[in-house]
């Protein structure tokens, strides 16, 4: 069903790892994973063509832990979710793009996957929970496909809806949740260029537990901000009620920027958990991607940014 021809989630031929990336990433992630196979021969090397401008500093995450523990409230509120999320249906999907554009859109994924030129990042990834990871995500930034539509002028905020399907959701039973699962970036934050449309990951399409078969990544705020499994985007000129900030107010914000120097109500930011070694490690503020969004937050005042 649709990973036809140059399969979508794979970087063009012509984006070959440059050796000296390699090298360094090598050294970067201590040997072990890269060893493991992830430069082995074909279909995977080639999918290997991270930015070096996002070198991560530390060692990626094993794909098994990546795959592993996840966060998937419509299918269980436990971490161990895959064999439920296997049950999604990733085709058909249609991904539906409207609001305050020109050009609303309504696309089909595997048209969207073979129209759009895609990259892979490597991106530290860090929970409220305080657990972290470190993984290669495939995809495009979302910049790119809001210039297709054409955002108009009253457009201050992009809003992310993620699919509510009450037949393989079992957490949809679960009514004190306000489904669908929901969540908001201003137009600024949405049109970064770190902020990123993941459809892979560690070379392959992105598993269902982890979002696929399309979710956001946004790497410099709380991962409860990267919806999964996206349905519809929206543009709007009102900042959207998302889905924890709604149940917990204190304890979640919209901006839901890291900072380890502002704790949750109920535990410290400080350091986090790295998944597979269980390391602590120091968090950082913009989990390390201030030099990208700090001047994102220049102007706001009277606002809780880091919750
Ligand atoms: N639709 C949806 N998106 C979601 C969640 C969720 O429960 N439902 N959990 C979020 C949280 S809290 C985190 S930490 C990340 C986890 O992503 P991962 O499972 O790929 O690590 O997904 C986020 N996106
Ligand atoms: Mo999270």
């Amino acid at each position: 069903m649709g990973w036809s021809a140059r399969r979508p989630y794979e970087p063009p031929a012509s984006a070959i790892t440059p050796e000296k990336w390699v090298l360094s990433r090598r050294k970067a992630v201590g040997g072990g994973l890269i060893a493991g196979g992830v430069l082995a021969a074909g279909r995977r090397a080639r999918a290997l063509a991270p930015d070096p401008r996002f070198a991560p500093g530390r060692a990626l995450t094993e794909e098994r832990w990546a795959e592993s523990y996840n966060n998937y409230y419509e299918f269980s509120d436990d971490k161990d979710v895959v064999a439920l999320a296997e049950k999604l249906p990733l085709r058909p999907w249609t991904l539906r793009i409207e609001g305050k554009v020109a050009k609303p859109l309504t696309l089909d994924l595997d048209q969207l996957l073979t129209s759009l030129p895609v990259e892979e990042r490597i991106y530290r990834h860090r929970c409220v929970e305080a657990w972290a990871m470190t993984v290669p995500w495939v995809g495009f930034p979302l910049k790119a496909l809001l210039a297709r539509v054409e955002p108009q002028a009253g457009a201050r905020y992009v809003v992310f809806e993620s699919a509510a399907m009450p037949k393989v959701m079992p957490g949809l039973r679960e009514p004190w949740y306000p489904w669908p699962y929901q969540e908001g970036l201003t137009l600024a934050e949405a049109v970064n260029e770190l902020t990123f449309i993941a459809t892979g990951l560690y070379g392959k399409p992105l598993p269902p537990q982890n979002g696929g078969p399309i979710r956001l990544v946004v790497p410099w705020k709380y991962g409860f901000k990267s919806a999964k499994a996206i349905v519809r985007i929206t543009l709007t000129d009102q900042r959207p009620a998302t889905f924890w900030s709604t149940i917990a107010p204190d304890e979640y914000g919209f901006w839901a920027n890291v900072n380890p120097a502002v704790p949750h109500p109920r535990w410290s930011q400080a350091t986090e958990r790295l998944l597979g070694s269980d390391e602590r490690v120091p968090t950082q503020i913009y989990n390390g991607y201030g030099e990208w969004v700090a001047s994102l937050y220049s102007g706001i005042s009277g606002e809780q940014l880091f919750r």
